[in-house]
């Protein structure tokens, strides 16, 4: 297939434009390196060495023969230039990363807020524009977010996969209809992937376009099968309390001797999948399009249900870490439940990679690795939700010489 990866520079695009490129597709990556401008903006740099983009290119072609394209280009702001690039391309299918995609970094300030809603919702609008423009045919499997439906809402009840069945009283009697489940985002960053939602609920209604939203849980992990075969190709691995997602953030704190960072009681419960498993389900999702015609087809990507605080525990038993329950900078339930309905990705013929010591082993060598490359300045997550909300001081000024 011919496949265009916007957002193919990122933490989880890049492990899957070259997946799929492994796998025998033509893949184009589109990117305006973003990510990389938003780590000179907070002054932070990836625990792991990213090489610059043309480098990455080189060193895929060097270690597997195969070439990837690479188009720099924002799909908010560059909507005549996407238009030609799809008609250029002509591709099979699309995989959308193209999003800012940290909650604490959309309620950082005023500027991030208004960033994430302008670039998260044109880029995803130009793109179904751009789609019908061009009479492309490609299919669009976008990266959506477990946090759509919201934590709470649902109490213990199974959250189905994008849309729930509801009973209606009506004079004649009870009805039953199937709707979209209720958004209930828990950040800037979240409410946009809620508004991509209806975007592609009408797109597809209107013009037909073949569309897949998966609601991916927290990304693990940072290597690949493919990213580890040279350095050069090597994953970002975010730690910083803006980027930073808790499990790796958990396995990086352990590798210098810094406290395990759970915020408030560690009460959360949350979905998870690795980087592995996230790059799979890609594949499935592109080569199991939704029927022309049909509602958006909605996938819960996720592999296991976790709470910060089992996490926390986990990782301290693994690594002899201390548990530091610190002030929550987030506004969110202390403690939930969470249930979660991913049949559709294991008849699709998922196989999960869950938790287990290994794996976590694994991440943790790599941070090891890298720890001195750690600002431990940066680590305390400092972004709140509304302003005067109390944070941590650093806990660690300098890693033990014993790390
Ligand atoms: N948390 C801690 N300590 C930390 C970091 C986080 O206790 O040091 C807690 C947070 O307060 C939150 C939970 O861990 O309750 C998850 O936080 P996170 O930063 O790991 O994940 P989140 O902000 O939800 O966002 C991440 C990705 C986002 C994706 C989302 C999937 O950055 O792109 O959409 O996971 S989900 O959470 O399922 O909505």
């Amino acid at each position: 297939m011919r496949v265009l990866v916007l957002g193919g520079d990122g933490f989880c695009g890049w492990p899957t434009s070259l997946y799929l490129s492994d796998r025998g597709n033509d893949v184009t990556i589109l990117d305006n390196l973003s990510r990389r401008n938003i780590d000179n903006e907070l002054e932070v740099q990836s625990l792991t060495p990213i090489a610059p983009m043309g480098v990455r290119l080189q060193a895929w072609k060097e270690a597997t023969g195969r070439e990837i394209g690479f188009v720099n280009l924002n799909l908010a702001t560059e909507y005549d230039r996407l238009v030609r690039v799809l008609e250029e391309l002509q591709p099979d299918a699309i995989v959308h990363f193209a999003e800012q995609r940290a909650a604490p970094y959309s309620m950082r300030s005023v500027n991030t807020k208004r960033y994430t809603v302008d670039n998260n919702v044109r880029a995803t609008h130009n793109l179904l524009v751009a789609l019908v423009a061009s009479g492309s045919h490609a299919t669009l499997a976008h990266l959506g977010t477990m946090g759509v439906y919201g934590y709470g809402w649902t109490g213990s009840a199974p959250i189905p996969e994008g849309y729930l069945t509801v009973k209606i009283e009506t004079p004649d009697g009870e009805i039953a209809r199937e709707i979209l489940h209720p958004a209930n985002p828990g950040s800037v960053y979240h409410m946009t992937k809620t508004l991509d939602q209806l975007m592609f609920a009408f797109y597809s209604k209107n013009d037909g376009l073949r569309i897949t939203d998966l609601h991916q849980g927290i990304v693990w992990g940072t290597q690949t099968d493919q990213t580890i075969k040279d350095e050069r190709l090597i994953n970002r691995f975010d730690y910083d309390g803006d980027y930073g997602t808790v499990l790796n953030r958990f396995l990086m704190q352990a590798a210098i001797g810094h406290p395990l960072t759970v915020h408030g009681s560690g009460g959360q419960t949350r979905a998870f999948i690795h980087i592995k498993d996230t790059v799979r389900c890609i594949e499935i999702a592109i080569t199991n399009p939704p029927q022309a015609g049909s509602q958006p087809m909605v996938l819960n990507q996720i592999t296991e249900t976790h709470r910060v605080a089992d996490l926390a525990k986990i990782v301290s038993e693994i690594t002899g870490a201390e548990i530091a329950n610190l002030p929550n900078p987030r506004r969110e339930a202390d403690e939930n439940d969470l249930v979660v309905l991913n049949k559709q990705f294991l008849a699709l013929g998922l196989n999960p990679t869950t938790l287990s010591n290994g794996l976590l082993e694994e991440v943790s060598d790599v941070a090891v690795k890298y720890k001195d490359r750690v600002d431990t300045t940066k680590i305390i997550a400092r972004s709140v939700w509304r302003e005067g909300m109390e944070t941590s001081e650093d806990l660690l000024t300098e890693i033990p010489e014993s790390k």
